[in-house]
């Protein structure tokens, strides 16, 4: 058997798995993984400035791809510095192999510097967290490490390298990679009791969610939708493209107000959930968002997810795409007749309010709001959504400067939209790196709030770095805008401490400058447009700096 160091069959293993880039940040500990990347040089390593906008930008990647993803930072003080963003990929079930190099063990019983035990700082925020002990065991762990994330419910897992296990050599076997096959589709009983189910419903709904992008099922969601005639609403937390927006049936997102879901779902008599966590809620409120005793059927491979805060009357573990598809032709089967010109009725009716209508309307009242200094926020959405090219992909973390996105630029492919997922900010600007690592080459647009910007803005060096397409937008309005509205609203105040950075005022353009991106400071409405127009039409990264209105 050939001889390896541990270093090297760690990328090996790495590559074997599918990996074809390595986001990482390097310090001592790794740099056995550094040294072996010379002997790799078709895994390319994308460097990032900071672990958190490390593990961000693999995030970014994995969403924008579907793909397994792997990232690798400084030991116990970065993987702390990553755990903001490792919260996020869990939240997104972002299958991603997390890794750290580790002091020697023995040399870390002496607690040297930078040494903490890794395994129990990761451990409740990713599905398996295990430190090598032998180097015979990291082909097992690292393949064992794949399958798990790559399993659905996905999602990430960690891994502690100690430098003796990377740095040993030893003849081992690098095994063979597994992935689970999950593309099932329900028993036939289940499929005709399914059926059954949902024609003896008058008023059906459907909440569509994060499982239609993993299982590739926008098409499928939307056949299905409209077979029933049953307006489709995205899970309240509307973090990508979870139905095709310009399909009659797509009324739009749920809101993560209680009060408002709640009547929203009251006209129906039952809920059909596919592949979401159909109501997840943000601040809390005394009124439950699901009706009483609303029905509700849960399909999707999550489980957790079902009945986890709502009984599910029937909960079918099964692939989104592949249960559809053998359920709609059912449903039109036994449905006959009766079901095709009540699915007809509905969509008609559905066109004066659903996604489409309420887009044009949105477009006449943001249409006329172009003349208004600093720029408004809802018209600057629109002249994003109008300059956008077709095969733009987006990632939104504008905050209350965006609100409107995704009611004016459409879903129309599953890794064309990326939203702020977890609440958790600083996102945005790195995933945005890894989206455009993913789908290169389209172009990509970024809308940031200033606010959450300057959590991650190092990430735009390594947009620049690899001279990527993307176009930041940052919505400047000197300060946490959405929080000084809650303080407002929650607590009946407007002294709003800690919440501004205009004094000293951040220049955005000088920091993306100086990260080697060029950049643009627009105060005039009536520039904006051209400047728009020309980025989106520029290679490489560009920031432009938006002087929005701020007022509470
Ligand atoms: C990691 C993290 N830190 C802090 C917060 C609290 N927080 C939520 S929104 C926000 C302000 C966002 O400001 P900005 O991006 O400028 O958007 P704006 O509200 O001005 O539209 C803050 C600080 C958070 N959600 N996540
Ligand atoms: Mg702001």
């Amino acid at each position: 058997m050939n001889r390896i160091t541990g270093r090297s069959a760690f990328l090996a293993l790495l590559k074997d798995e599918g990996i074809t880039h390595l986001f990482g940040n390097p310090g001592t500990t790794e740099l056995p993984i550094m040294h072996a990347l010379a002997e790799h040089p078709d895994l390319s390593f994308v460097l990032g400035l900071q672990e958190s906008i490390v593990v961000a930008i693999a995030d970014g990647y994995s969403r924008a791809s579907g793909k397994l993803v792997a990232c690798n930072v400084h030991v116990a003080p970065g993987l702390g510095n990553a755990l903001g963003s490792l919260y996020n990929a869990k939240f997104t079930g972002t299958p991603m192999i997390l890794t750290a190099g580790q002091q020697e063990q023995g040399h870390g019983l002496t607690e040297p510097l930078l040494y903490h035990a890794l395994v129990p700082m990761a451990e409740p925020l990713v599905k398996w967290a295990v430190e090598v002990t032998r180097l015979e065991d990291l082909p097992r762990i690292v393949r064992r490490a794949a399958k798990v994330a790559t399993t659905p419910p996905t999602g990430p897992v960690f891994i502690s390298l100690p430098g003796d296990i990377l740095n040993a050599t030893a003849g081992i076997d690098l095994g063979a990679s597994t992935r689970v096959e999950t593309r099932s589709r329900p028993a036939d009983e289940v499929l005709a009791r399914l059926a059954d189910r949902i024609l003896g419903a008058e008023r059906p709904v459907i909440v569509a969610g994060d499982e239609i992008v993993k299982s590739d099922a926008l098409e499928a969601a939307a056949a299905f939708a409209e077979a029933l005639g049953a307006p489709t609403w995205q899970q309240s937390a509307p973090y990508g493209a979870h139905f095709l927006s310009e399909r009659a049936c797509y009324m739009g997102s749920l809101s993560r107000d209680q009060r408002h879901v709640r009547e929203v779902l009251s006209k129906f008599d039952l809920m059909i959930v596919l592949g979401a966590d159909p109501v997840r809620m943000s601040v809390w409120s005394e009124v439950e968002p699901l009706p009483d005793g609303l029905p509700v059927v849960h399909i999707g491979l999550v489980d957790w997810d079902m009945g986890k805060n709502f009984a599910a009357e029937m909960a079918v573990q099964a692939d989104v795409r592949e249960t559809l598809l053998a359920l709609t032709p059912l449903l039109k089967q036994r449905g006959g007749e009766r079901l095709a010109s009540k699915a007809k009725a509905s969509l008609a009716e559905l066109a004066a309010s659903n996604w489409s209508a309420k887009r044009a309307r949105l477009v006449a009242r943001f249409e006329s709001r172009g003349a208004t200094t600093p720029i408004d926020v809802d018209w600057l959405t629109l002249k994003v959504a109008e300059a956008l090219p077709r095969d733009a992909v987006v990632v939104n973390e504008g905050l209350t400067s965006s609100r409107h996105l995704t009611d004016l630029v459409p879903y129309r492919d599953r890794y064309g939209y990326h939203g702020l997922a977890s609440g958790g900010i600083g996102w945005g600007i790195a995933a945005a790196t890894g989206v455009a690592l993913a789908q290169a080459p389209r172009p990509v647009c970024c809308v940031s709030g200033d606010g959450s910007a300057m959590y991650s803005i190092q990430a735009l060096w390594t947009a620049a770095n690899a001279r990527l397409p993307v176009t930041y937008v940052i919505a400047n309005n000197g300060g946490y805008r959405i929080i000084k509205q809650r303080l407002k609203a929650f607590h009946g105040s407007d002294k709003y401490i800690g919440m501004d950075f205009a004094d000293p005022a951040i220049d955005f353009t000088a920091l993306a400058r100086s990260l080697g991106v060029p950049a643009e400071r627009i105060d005039d409405p009536a520039a904006l447009p051209a400047v728009l127009e020309r980025a989106f039409a520029t290679p490489g990264p560009k920031l432009l700096d938006v002087i929005v209105d701020a007022t509470v």
